[in-house]
């Protein structure tokens, strides 16, 4: 089994490129030691702070969110890092030539039950002939990224990396190094799984309640076959699945405030993801568009996501572009 950085070079990675996701390896190695205490090391429940969602922060959350933003900065090659628990994002070096955004502990409403929770990544350039630190480095649409992966924190941690030349999966072993367990992993088109938080069925736009509907109807319905459902409300876990076995996974637009197209955040969660989804051969959509080609407002922004293996994902597109 090939050792993360040997594969990378000898798929003739850009040197530096190696380096920083070196970097982040090591950071996720903390975070995973740091979860396998949980309970031990004192580290579950909730702080009293919120971030910029007005999310109470979880002490894993913030835990995460400093291993990484030190191990980062630290680097010379990190221009910035974004974080979801970060208001604002935070510079390093002047001359740093990457920026990284990540949810550092994605599903972390998860931690004090113990299920899987992960680390987000999305590796960016910074953009030629800009100078000035601002948010404005961040803002490049999903298709730019240079690289995106996760680390899932489940009975074993498991890296899945892209760098625009496939997907691959790296276990960690004992040893604290990241093996290659899984080599250009391929999404199957059509599947009979979906996942998706059916308590939120009511917000839903017509679509997708259209859409839910024929899934259910399952072999008596227009679909002609039966579904199955899963929801572990950890993107990570779920898209680990998508990405092993194939489904399709949504979080949607809802009613509940439509100045949030949805739940998940563009930056962090939605571009990485997708890129991952894109570069497996699956499809990844705001059920309308590409989310890869989401022009980003901001850095916080939210969009709604659905994807998966690209017959299902196309198949719910066409349910959102005939509903009226
Ligand atoms: P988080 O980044 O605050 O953890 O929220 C994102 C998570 C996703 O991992 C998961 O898909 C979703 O929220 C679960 O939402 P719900 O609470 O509606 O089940
Ligand atoms: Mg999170």
């Amino acid at each position: 089994m090939q050792l993360l950085s040997a594969y990378l070079k000898h798929h003739n990675t850009d040197t530096e490129l190696v380096e920083l996701i070196e970097t982040l390896m090591v950071a996720c190695k903390e975070i995973a030691l740091q979860l396998r205490e949980g309970a031990l090391a004192g580290i579950h429940g909730t702080t009293d702070n919120t971030n910029v969602q007005g999310e109470t922060q979880k002490k894993l959350d913030i835990i995460s969110n400093d291993i990484l933003k030190e191990v980062l900065l630290d680097n010379p090659l990190v221009r910035g890092v974004a974080s979801e628990e970060e208001d604002d994002p935070v510079f390093g070096n002047p001359n740093g030539r990457f920026l990284v955004t990540f949810d550092p502990l994605d599903g972390s409403s998860n931690i004090d039950i113990n299920v899987s929770v992960g680390t987000i990544f999305s590796i960016l350039e910074v953009p030629e002939g800009d100078a000035a630190d601002s948010v404005e480095l961040f803002l490049q649409p999903g298709r730019r990224q240079v690289a995106a992966g996760y680390v899932l924190y489940g009975p074993s941690a498991v890296l899945s990396l892209t760098t625009g030349e496939g997907v691959n999966m790296f276990t960690l072993a004992h040893t604290g190094d990241f093996l290659l367990t899984r080599e250009d992993v391929k999404i199957p088109n059509s599947t009979k799984e979906f996942a998706i938080n059916m308590s939120n069925h009511r917000f839903w736009e017509p679509a997708m309640r259209n859409y839910v509907g024929d899934l259910l109807s399952g072999s008596e319905g227009p679909r002609e076959k039966n579904y199955n459902m899963r929801w572990i409300a950890s993107m990570v876990a779920e898209v680990h699945r998508v990405l092993t076995r194939g489904g399709i996974f949504t979080y949607p637009w809802d009613s509940r405030d439509p100045q949030k197209p949805g739940k998940l955040r563009l930056m962090y969660e939605g571009n990485p993801m997708s890129m991952l989804v894109e570069q497996a051969g699956g499809r990844s959509t705001t059920c309308y568009s590409d989310i890869l080609d989401v022009d980003p407002q901001h850095i916080h922004q939210r969009v709604a996501v659905a994807l998966g293996s690209s017959e299902e994902v196309e198949t719910l597109m066409r349910y959102h572009r005939e509903t009226p």
